[in-house]
């Protein structure tokens, strides 16, 4: 089994159930089991900031299934709780961002694992810290506390 860890945003409609939602979603897919779940976290827009404030988290799942069948089973659980793609880094009511799978760094068009900017954004670091601390970015050999000490001192990765 694979282990690999998710990160989930909302910020439309009532995001906890939205968050709540797409993590029994993904339970309920063959071969995807959620094996650890984050807090929640109230954070304010990057980004494009004119827009509603997040919820964020992170999950663990194990799977045998491969990153890209994996991101085939994502969108479709952010479509299915009715996420609309109107405009880039807009408000959604489900955003689901594989983060880290294993140990492996892929670059393709529609994938890249590591999450090309994981480690610029507190709003994944910090859920992530909670669950995944010890693990290892394989891009920066560096784990995930690392990494969110570092952009929390305004130290640069890239
Ligand atoms: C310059 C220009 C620097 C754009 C950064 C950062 C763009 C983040 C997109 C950026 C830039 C993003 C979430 C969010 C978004 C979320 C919170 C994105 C995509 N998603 N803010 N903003 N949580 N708090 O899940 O991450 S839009
Ligand atoms: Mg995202
Ligand atoms: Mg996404």
């Amino acid at each position: 089994m694979a282990v690999a860890y998710l990160g989930l945003g909302s910020n439309l409609g009532n995001r906890r159930e939205n968050l709540e939602s797409a993590i029994r979603r993904l339970g309920e897919q063959v071969e995807i089991n959620v094996t650890k779940r984050s807090s929640l976290y109230d954070t304010e827009p990057y980004g494009k900031t004119d827009q509603p404030d997040f919820m964020n988290m992170c999950v663990e799942i194990e799977t045998r299934i491969s990153p890209l069948d994996l991101l085939e089973s994502v969108l479709s659980i952010e479509h299915e709780l009715g996420r609309v793609r109107k405009e880039v880094w807009g408000p959604r009511t489900i955003d689901i961002d594989i983060l880290l799978y294993e140990d492996l760094e892929l670059s393709l068009d529609d994938l890249s694992i590591p999450h090309t900017q994981m480690h610029k954004r507190a709003f994944v670091l910090d859920p992530l810290s909670e669950i995944a601390g010890d693990a290892v970015h394989p891009g920066f050999n560096k784990t995930i506390e690392t990494l969110r000490k570092e952009l929390e001192a305004g130290e640069t990765n890239l």
